[in-house]
């Protein structure tokens, strides 16, 4: 029997805000891990701290709900002690933009076969609307009553100057994009990241702020080339969703070190020759 979403259903019942744009990044996971005929005894869901980091315990599946802002080394290192696991990395915009933000340039570059979604909803939600890196300048939150002062971080941009080999936007307000877009990522071989806007409705913004201002990536975009991703995510008129960049040659950290082993082992006997060359 073909699966479906309700396959993927965990024990414990969500209990996020009624509304909260989480529901539908949960929803779309599912979706997608039916699409995949994913087995849930080969899939791990770790998760950082906060209202998105309780994801693992709403599917089925094994969950790491971890430390706050170490939702990718966690997951690295699942993927590395058993590489047959698909593993999901799931965590929100201040667990993976402010307090983890150092282990997000190395996750991308070392390109490890593992799919991260931030789910960003512009504010720190659990701890009850505090700015997060993603809030916009001059935005009043519960801990900038008269306006955010910082500048924000692009976790698009950023990912694609770290080297993220598969890059992608979804929005809350569109579940079947979103779950699309989470298969391509699953299947694409190496670090894919992806931006799930997923609102805040008691804390920040609702779904009204921001369907006027998402829109789908042009069709005649080339995810392939890097510095048209680069020009695409600096749009700041629109909230663009889709796949801004994606390279399917970069070999995966995994490939690499295979290669390596097998390099390793061709050249032990000679290396191990002149070393011993040295003693006669
Ligand atoms: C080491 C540590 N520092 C701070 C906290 C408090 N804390 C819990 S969740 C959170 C931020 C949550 O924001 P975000 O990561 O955007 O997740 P959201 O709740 O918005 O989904 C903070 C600061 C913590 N749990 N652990
Ligand atoms: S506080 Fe915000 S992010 Fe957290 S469950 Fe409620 S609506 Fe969702
Ligand atoms: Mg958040």
């Amino acid at each position: 029997m073909p699966k479906t979403a309700a396959d993927y259903r965990g024990d414990v019942k969500p209990v996020w805000c009624p509304g909260c744009g989480d529901f539908a990044v949960l929803a779309a996971i599912q979706r997608s891990l039916a699409a995949q005929e994913i087995d849930p005894s080969k899939l791990v869901v770790c998760s950082g701290i906060g209202c998105s980091g309780r994801t693992p315990a709403f599917l089925k599946c094994y969950g790491f709900h971890g430390v706050h802002g170490r939702v990718l080394p966690t997951a690295m290192g699942v993927k590395l002690a058993n590489p047959e696991l698909t593993v999901l990395a799931v965590g929100g915009d201040g667990d993976g933009l402010a307090i983890g933000a150092g282990h997000f340039p190395h996750a991308c570059r070392r390109n490890i076969d593992i799919t991260y979604i931030m789910l960003d909803n512009n504010i720190y939600g659990l701890t009850k609307g505090q700015f997060s890196p993603t809030s916009l300048p001059a935005e009043a939150t519960a801990s900038t009553p008269y306006g955010n002062i910082e500048a924000e971080l692009d976790p698009i941009l950023l990912a694609i100057t770290y080297n993220a080999t598969f890059v992608a936007r979804v929005f809350s307000g569109n579940p079947s994009h979103m779950a699309q877009i989470i298969t391509q990522a699953v299947q694409h071989k190496g670090f894919s990241f992806i931006q799930a806007i997923s609102p805040c409705l008691t804390f920040a913004y609702p779904y009204d702020h921001y369907a006027p201002r998402v829109k789908m990536i042009p069709e005649d975009h080339d995810p392939g080339n890097r510095y048209a991703a680069v020009q695409l995510a600096m749009d700041r008129q629109w909230i663009l969703l889709g796949v801004f960049y994606r390279d399917a040659e970069a070999a995966d950290f995994g490939a690499r070190l295979e290669a390596i082993a097998q390099e390793a082992a061709r050249r032990a006997p000679a290396d191990l020759q002149s070393i011993l060359a040295r003693y006669e």
